[in-house]
């Protein structure tokens, strides 16, 4: 695995000189002052690439851009209105210009309006770490009594809508602010940030697209653009939905190990492939990590490693994010699924054979809390898990273990 890390850019609080001290090998970053739709033009791949390869006092990282996270895809192109063939033929020409600058592993998602979620940005740990939380109840009372969504009541089941009618009446005006504010204002990466009346006309816009059409138009946009990766040996990676299933009324189609082998089998070239995130596909308890692993993986062609500890064991669920090694996901037998398929790519002779990682969140530890870094990007809390998955790696492939192709 190549040890990457993800860089929000200049403005970014954790610098390249912090990476570097985290052991950091490699950076994921985007271009996310470009409007979504727009092409990336050369020069400022070029500027991203430089601010990459710089420390603090003009000396050499020795860190390049590895993976662009993300490539938005427009709304248009999810739903296939206005102008979406015009920004799939500019989508191409940003990938050819990645392309040119050496770029080769493109991460992007097919989330309708909203990318990933959560209603608790700062959430208390009983050791005084904080971390990010998804509290299915106060969702569905910003759903019900915030964003007043027709049918939003009945679309959860019947006890989660009463206790959110008690969680609603019980908040301060500031409170119900607030629950709005974590959902909608964009986490970081997220492509844009909403008020309640943008959300309510793009949900409207959704109102005849089912997930089988959305998927449809998933299919679509990866067979447009597959000729593109093909020619350039670009790795396309798809990351799933976060939380993995439904929200307000929407259609979501990567949260499952069979949503992923359907896009697969239906566009079924190697540069199709997946962003493996454990901690997204992990919030449902029918996601087997390892498993996909294995099965999936020749198509993984990018790593977020993190864990979620889930509050019950209900497909839709409330969870938290728990340490890196903690929560749901079995991180050691992931790691060992992840060196098999490394190793099966050495044998074969792909050049691929070193899959880029990133740990991907962290808890808000120690100087942290008062760094106040982007949410869920925090430094020392990702240097933790970066290091506990890198423990874990050089312990799975040192020769008293033996890990073969074969095993
Ligand atoms: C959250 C991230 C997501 C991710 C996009 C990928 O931390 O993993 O924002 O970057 O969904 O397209």
């Amino acid at each position: 695995m190549k040890q990457t890390w993800r860089w929000f850019g200049p403005n970014d609080l954790v610098s390249i000189d912090d990476m570097l001290q985290a052991g950091v090998e490699g950076v994921v970053s985007a271009l996310h002052h470009i409007p979504t739709g727009a092409v990336w033009s050369p020069d400022e791949i070029a500027q991203r690439q430089a601010q990459i390869g710089v420390m603090k006092d003009g000396s050499s990282s020795g860190l390049k851009w590895d993976v662009v996270e993300s490539l938005p895809v427009s709304e248009d192109i999810k739903k296939q209105s206005g102008d979406w063939k015009q920004h799939i033929t500019d989508y191409k020409i940003s990938m050819r210009n990645l392309h040119a600058a050496g770029i080769k592993t493109i991460c992007y998602n097919f989330m309708p309006i909203l990318d990933w979620t959560r209603t608790d940005l700062s959430y208390r740990l009983p050791n005084g770490a904080t971390c990010m939380r998804f509290d299915l109840i106060d969702f569905a009372a910003f759903d019900i009594f915030v964003l007043q969504r027709p049918g939003a009541a009945e679309s959860f089941p019947e006890h989660v809508s009463e206790a959110a009618k008690k969680r609603f009446q019980n908040l301060d005006d500031s409170g119900r602010a607030a629950l709005g504010d974590n959902i909608i204002c964009g986490l970081p990466g997220a492509t844009e940030s909403f008020s309640l009346d943008d959300v309510r006309s793009h949900l409207a816009q959704y109102d005849n697209i089912s997930a089988t059409q959305l998927r449809a138009n998933l299919i679509d946009f990866l067979t447009e653009i597959m000729p593109t990766a093909q020619e350039l040996g670009m790795r396309m990676c798809c990351h799933p939905d976060d939380p993995p299933f439904s929200l307000l009324g929407l259609p979501r189609i990567m949260s499952t190990e069979a949503d992923y082998k359907a896009v697969i089998d239906a566009v079924d070239v190697m540069e199709n492939g997946i962003t493996l995130c454990s901690g997204s596909l992990g919030a449902r308890p029918d996601n087997d990590l390892p498993g996909m692993m294995d099965r999936l993986g020749d198509r993984v062609h990018f790593l977020h490693l993190r864990n979620v500890q889930r509050e019950s064991n209900d497909t839709i669920c409330s969870f938290h994010e728990a340490e890196h090694l903690g929560g749901a996901t079995d991180m050691v037998a992931l790691l060992a699924a992840v060196l098999r398929q490394e190793a099966k790519r050495r044998a074969e002779g792909r050049e691929d054979a070193s899959i880029p990682m990133r740990p991907d969140h962290g808890q808000d530890i120690l100087d942290d809390h008062s760094r106040k870094t982007q949410p869920g990007y925090p430094s020392i809390g990702r240097l933790k898990g970066l290091a506990e998955l890198r423990g874990i790696t050089m312990a799975l492939e040192h020769p008293i273990q033996g890990i073969k192709a074969s095993a």
